[in-house]
């Protein structure tokens, strides 16, 4: 299996989030990439490439005009604020606030286009965010041209931002992306199966109109657990998209024999769709050990989440989103690889 990886995801690192009344240290640092990308060669997975630079309008296929002009500008607009630190928003247009009118000044643009206070903009953030959705891309691109699958080492993570709001450490949608891709150069049904602990409201969002791209999900109940706001069994898409959503919401504690009763329920819901290509949002804070997430996985499981995907036989690109647990990254994301490749 191919590895597409970028070093320019070190440009962003984030000092701190916003939790719990306090600024933390930031879970979504640069040494999970290393630790992955150390993980996939002592796998001898396969060879390891950098990403093709992809023109901006394969970003717009998904996210607004105004929202990738804003990640685009937004350090340079912060800084000449005279601040040196990390920009996080602090003000958001909830409910009974007007959401039709983007702000001017960027205090208002940082929570006009955010859902919550854990995405930190760096000097480098731009940077980073435009080579994590160049690897999902790449990828892409290498399905498209006959592979049967590849793992696009993504960072920082996508599945959380929508088509203009960053979110959840998201920032561009990088599986949304390279979904649509494959929609534009061949594929006429695309499934997305969101495997991270965290329900990929984003993802959703942005097909959850269309019956070309379906949408499954497994993740911490919403009712309980980030991103509290979407992610409930009762969404099941709308329009010409109604029956191409489906979320498997599951509680606290949840062990690998239930997660894979779930997992086998959502592999069928894809199949019965037929995609001619399948993306997958594969994050590994399910794990057991992950220290912001409550499910109960161990590394057999996550051969087994591989295996199971593999038996849809189609197509498959892999991309990387959340998992915190850091020094168990790597192991976690190559058991899901090698489980996939048999
Ligand atoms: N400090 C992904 O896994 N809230 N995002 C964390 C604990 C945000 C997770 C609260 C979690 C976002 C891609
Ligand atoms: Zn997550």
């Amino acid at each position: 299996m191919l590895t597409i990886h970028s070093e320019d995801h070190r440009l962003h690192h984030g000092a701190a989030e916003f939790y719990r009344g306090r600024l933390v240290p930031c879970f979504e640092m640069p040494s999970r990439a290393d630790q992955v990308l150390d993980a996939v060669r002592g796998a001898g997975l396969g060879p390891i490439v950098a990403p093709d630079r992809f023109d901006r309008s394969a970003l717009t296929r998904v996210h607004t005009e105004d929202f990738v002009a804003f990640l685009e500008t937004a350090w340079d607009e912060w800084s000449a604020l005279g601040e040196t630190g990390d920009a996080l928003p602090y003000a958001w247009p909830a409910a009974d606030l007007r959401q039709d009118v983007p702000p001017d000044h960027i205090d208002g643009k940082l929570g006009f286009y955010a859902i919550d206070a854990a995405v930190p903009i760096t000097a480098g953030t731009w940077a980073a965010v435009r080579s994590s959705a160049d690897c999902a891309l790449t990828g892409a691109r290498h399905l498209t041209r006959g592979a049967h699958s590849a793992f696009a080492l993504c960072r920082p993570p996508g599945h959380h931002a929508g088509a203009r709001a960053m979110g959840g450490f998201c920032y561009l949608n990088n599986a949304a992306i390279a979904a649509q891709y494959l929609r534009d150069h061949g594929a006429a049904r695309v499934a997305v199966l969101d495997v991270d602990y965290h329900h990929g409201n984003g993802t959703q969002a942005i097909f959850y109109d269309r019956g070309d791209v379906f949408f499954a999900s497994l993740h911490g109940d919403p009712r309980q657990e980030y991103p509290f706001f979407l992610g409930h069994a009762d969404e099941r898409g709308s329009g010409a998209g109604l029956g191409a959503n489906v979320n498997y919401p599951l509680p606290w504690g949840t062990t690998g024999a239930d997660y894979l009763a779930a997992l086998d329920c959502a592999i069928a819901d894809i199949a019965a769709f037929g995609p001619d290509s399948v993306v997958i949002s594969l994050g590994v804070d399910t794990f057991a050990e992950d220290p912001i997430s409550h499910f109960k996985l161990r590394a057999d499981d996550f051969t087994a989440i591989g295996q199971r995907i593999a038996s849809l036989g189609r197509p498959t690109l892999f991309v990387m989103e959340g998992g915190y647990a850091v020094a168990d990254i790597g192991g976690n994301v190559t058991a899901v690889l090698t489980g996939f490749s048999g």
